[in-house]
């Protein structure tokens, strides 16, 4: 008798890219895809996947993990609880943040986040880098030996008292990206009309979580992301917007979009499926619901699903910012807190897709190739893992969940695997489950249980690829060909 072709093959599913939904079995050949065909020769083991739908894992590729903010919270998940989690939900792969704070070095500080990714993580980790401090140390010496060790995405902050870098700096960074060959992602709001809404709302006794939707006004979004997105065009460097939470912010991109340039943007499941209403609960109650930017209306949800389908927006991640409701998070300034003193995020990295997909698929919005691409093709090629992340394909890593379409699921604060203690969408009745998730082809979580020890995940290095490329058309105030003949950059 010959040898198996595959260790493992997934057989009889329906298999789905962001392309394609056809039936074939998946054969498996240590960490890679070998095959995609039907029949396929038997495996050393097989799964039994009819009536099943064979998916890439999912990229979340914005998440808080193990995280320091600015206040001093640690957040409430280490790399092993909150890679477990993700595990449970689908995800195979995420990009969290080396987050420097003012005064740390930035080599440094990714050398932490990588002892504790190695130490912790069970599926593959990447990292965005959080530039806060933007000395000529960090921009001409760490900055580009860390993009060239495989760090190839910058995040900033536009607000947050101790994070936020000012237009001057902004640029700096931007062209530091643009000549290291990085994405540049940022958290865009403007910081000043927050702060002034806060002081204002906080005189007058506005104190309950519900006003910190109030606090972030609306136009505070649009406002900086058309701030951002012309200094990106200055120096011609691409960028990617996080987190977008209203209608006019949406529409910024796409008119930045239409102009050619170099604009991707996400969004995540708090902007699709909560509203400010949540966050108006009797007490703190609300609090579970602070993110920052906060959900907005209905009907900035349907515009942010518009976005989607034409394509202006590109991904959805969770921006998984997991803080207990006690007092090592969201409850760290005491019992009684006016909202500025509550740490602002919501864990998601096990909900992200659940709920996508029973949206998507189960309830039919947008649809299966739709929802692949979302949640993993369109974050691996933006981010530079493709073709070896994202896709069923043969030669890409055999990183795969399978979904039970059938499966009907009530979400609840007990089933989560995170450290939170809560999940913000606890109650909502799903349809459609990743009953087995599989990491460069081990099997890590099978029927409610995990099979993946903490610290076999792997660091994936990166560089900038298509994504962060410069379009070549630099804004003639600082074009030597253009202008006045010599170069601004
Ligand atoms: N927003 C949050 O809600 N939490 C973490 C950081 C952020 O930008
Ligand atoms: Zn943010
Ligand atoms: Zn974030």
């Amino acid at each position: 008798m010959t040898n198996p072709a595959y260790d493992l093959v997934i057989r009889g599913g329906r298999v789905a890219t962001a392309s394609d939904v056809f039936d074939a079995d998946v054969g498996i050949l240590g960490e890679k895809i070998a095959a995609i065909g039907s029949p396929l020769t038997p495996g050393k083991r097989e799964i039994d996947a009819r009536g099943k739908l064979v998916l890439p894992g999912g990229i979340d590729s914005h998440c808080h993990i193990e995280q320091l903010s600015a206040a001093g919270i640690m957040n409430a998940d280490t790399f092993e609880s909150a890679t477990a989690s993700a595990a449970f939900g689908g995800t195979t792969t995420v990009i969290s943040f080396a987050a420097q704070h003012v005064g740390m070095n930035l080599t440094q500080v990714v050398e932490e986040y990588h002892a504790l990714a190695r130490k912790g993580a069970m599926i593959d980790y990447a990292f965005h880098m959080i530039v806060a401090d933007p000395t000529r140390e960090t921009l001409e010496n760490d900055l580009p030996a860390l993009v060239k060790q495989g760090h190839s995405s910058i995040k900033i902050f536009m607000t947050y008292e101790r994070l936020k870098v000012d237009d001057e700096p902004l640029l700096d960074i931007l062209l530091t990206a643009r000549q290291s060959g990085a994405l540049l992602c940022a958290h865009a709001e403007n910081h000043g009309i927050i702060s002034w809404m806060v002081k204002r709302l906080l005189k007058a006794g506005y104190a309950d979580p519900k006003y910190h939707a109030i606090s972030h006004a609306r136009i505070s979004e649009a406002e900086a992301f058309n701030r951002l997105i012309g200094m990106a065009a200055l120096i011609d460097q691409p960028i990617m917007i996080f987190h977008v939470s209203t209608a006019e912010g949406a529409r910024v991109i796409r008119e930045a979009r239409g102009q050619g340039l170099k604009v991707f943007a996400e969004t995540c499941p708090q902007y699709l499926f909560l509203t400010a209403d949540d966050l108006d609960k009797p007490g703190l109650e609300g609090a579970k619901w602070m993110c920052s930017p906060p959900p907005r209306r209905a009907a900035d949800q349907e515009a942010l699903w518009q976005a989607l389908a034409l394509g202006d927006l590109q991904t959805v991640s969770s921006d998984h910012a997991p803080y207990r409701f006690d007092d090592t998070g969201k409850l760290r300034a005491g019992r009684a807190p006016n909202f500025k003193q509550i740490a602002n995020g919501l864990p998601g990295l096990e909900t992200r897709l659940p709920l996508l997909f029973d949206a998507m698929i189960s309830k039919g919005r947008l649809g299966l190739e739709k929802f692949v691409e979302l949640t993993a093709t369109a974050p691996a090629k933006i981010y530079n893992l493709h073709p070896r992340k994202g896709s069923i394909a043969v030669g890409a890593d055999a990183d795969i969940a399978i979904w039970d379409p059938a499966r009907e699921v009530t979400l609840s604060d007990a089933m989560m695997h995170d450290r939170t203690g809560y999940t913000p969408f606890g109650g909502f009745k799903l349809r459609g489950w990743p009953v087995t998730v599989l990491s460069r082809g081990r099997i890590i979580v099978s029927d409610g249980k995990r099979s993946v020890e903490p610290g076999s995940g792997r660091f994936l290095a990166r560089s900038g690829g298509e994504a962060a490329r410069p379009t070549g058309r630099l804004a003639a105030d600082v074009d030597p060909e253009q202008n006045f003949g010599a170069s601004l950059l």
